[in-house]
């Protein structure tokens, strides 16, 4: 996520690097560089100028005496000013009201139907909303069936009326229907078209007329850079939207449509979509963000989504497992689950601050514990349990069983071996004191 403009705004700090002080040249000369970083990302070209307009008063501004370094002081100032350009603090999505309904705008594509579900499943788990999916797309045939099987996979109810051809009226009957049956949240997922269109921008402002939401997102691809801001602007003006979501976001590499959307419909930016998957999820937190454009990983999030999926009698119960030294293959593979389930890795993997940048270019898929788990479950159940069990031709029939290789294998019992050795060091005690702490 925004490899390049992180890649980009490392080298403008660099130019300060060797300086004693700030001064009007040094400062001029590093914001020329971060201007062009914040053009080639596509941002917009006022917001650029603004942006490094207001850090050249900041630097300028500061007390020459301070004890950091100025690229430090750089570093800081513009941190805090891209927190800012993302909105400053984070806006919680709204969902009071019985029930609360949610209105999805957006063009084609660009993840609504997903989104919604995403969404869905966030309030219905974290916030303990019983949500209410409404098909309003009358137009693609498939599109009904596209939510039902999404609703179905995360079990939330969908609302359809394949034989209408009247979205405003489906709406409505929905939260009638989400009444009765005492459903507090109306998620209603629209039709999109290719490019704004009059027709669709009507449609759309009558449902939002006839159903007055509490919410009104706009979902738009984070990819398509300043074209999702001038579409952003379009909708704005028709709609008057409430917030906006970015989805795409693992595929965004320059970060121009996250940094100039805020500042061009002064709307807040309340989600960003991270991937295909129902959990690909993120509420959107302008410092964090930050922190992830400027290499310093998103420890923070990181630490909340290992929270969500922890399972804390499952840790429990390796704990003591770990402490009489029985750590075994059955545990290992749980663990694997474990982290597979907290999403996408290369994307877990860059919210720790310095490894988003040195492995931007390594291939990291969801594929990555395919031969692990193929070897593990190659194992009967009695080799999982007591790894000693495993000799030379154990190991040659799991090889040959799980697809790989016996150096594999041998690989894999060695660092389950080291790693055993480890857990049981950290349970007696010896590293808990070297572990360091998180704190933000
Ligand atoms: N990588 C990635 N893909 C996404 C994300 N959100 C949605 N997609 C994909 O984008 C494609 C379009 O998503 P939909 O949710 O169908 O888009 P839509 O806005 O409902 O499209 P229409 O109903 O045709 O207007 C699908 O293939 C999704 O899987 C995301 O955050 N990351
Ligand atoms: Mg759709």
């Amino acid at each position: 996520m925004f490899e390049n403009l992180s890649d980009r705004l490392e080298r403008s700090f660099k130019i300060l690097k060797g300086e004693g002080k700030i001064t009007e040249i040094n400062v001029a000369e590093t914001l020329k560089d971060v201007r062009k970083a914040l053009l080639d990302a596509d941002v917009n070209y006022k917001v650029a100028k603004q942006f490094t307009d207001t850090v050249k008063a900041k630097a300028l501004g500061m007390d020459v005496l301070t004890a950091v370094k100025p690229s430090q002081l750089m570093v800081k100032i513009v941190h805090d000013e891209l927190a800012l350009l993302m909105g400053g603090d984070s806006v919680d999505v709204n969902i009071t009201g019985s029930p609360a309904v949610i209105l999805m705008s957006g063009l084609q594509g660009s993840g609504k139907t997903t989104f919604s579900g995403k969404l869905a499943q966030l309030l219905k788990g974290k916030r303990g909303k019983k949500p209410l999916l409404v098909a309003c797309d009358v137009y693609r045939p498939a599109a009904i069936e596209q939510l039902k099987v999404l609703g179905e996979q995360i079990g939330i109810p969908v609302y359809s009326e394949p034989d209408c051809k009247n979205p405003v009226q489906i709406a409505q009957n929905a939260i009638k229907q989400a009444r009765q049956d005492g459903q507090d949240l109306v998620i209603v997922d629209t039709a999109g078209r290719l490019a704004v269109d009059e027709e669709m921008m009507r449609e759309i402002k009558a449902i939002k007329d006839a159903i007055n939401p509490n919410e009104i997102l706009f979902v738009v691809d984070s990819m398509t850079g300043q074209d999702a801001v001038n579409t952003a602007k379009e909708f704005n003006d028709r709609l008057d939207f409430t917030g906006v979501v970015l989805t795409k976001l693992d595929g965004d590499t320059r970060g121009g449509a996250a940094l100039s959307i805020r500042t061009v419909v002064n709307k807040p930016i309340k989600f960003v979509g991270t991937g295909e998957k129902m959990d690909a999820l993120d509420v959107f937190h302008p410092a964090r963000m930050a922190d992830r454009i400027l290499g310093m990983g998103d420890i923070v999030s990181l630490v909340e989504r290992a929270q969500e999926q922890y399972d804390e009698e499952e840790a429990k119960r390796l704990q003591k497992k770990i402490a009489k030294n029985q750590f075994d293959f059955n545990d290992f593979i749980s663990q694997i689950q474990q982290i597979k389930k907290m999403g996408n890795l290369k994307d877990l993997a860059s919210m720790i601050p310095g490894v988003g940048k040195a492995i931007k270019d390594i291939d990291i898929d969801d594929n990555a514990f395919k031969s692990v788990e193929a070897i593990i479950y190659s194992m009967t159940p009695k080799e999982r349990s007591n790894p000693e069990l495993l000799n030379g031709s154990r190991r040659q029939r799991i090889a040959k069983g799980s697809g790989t290789s016996i150096q594999e294998v041998n690989r894999l019992i060695k660092q389950f071996d080291q790693t055993r050795k480890m857990m049981k060091m950290v349970a007696g005690g010896k590293m808990g004191k070297m572990m360091p702490r998180m704190k933000r």
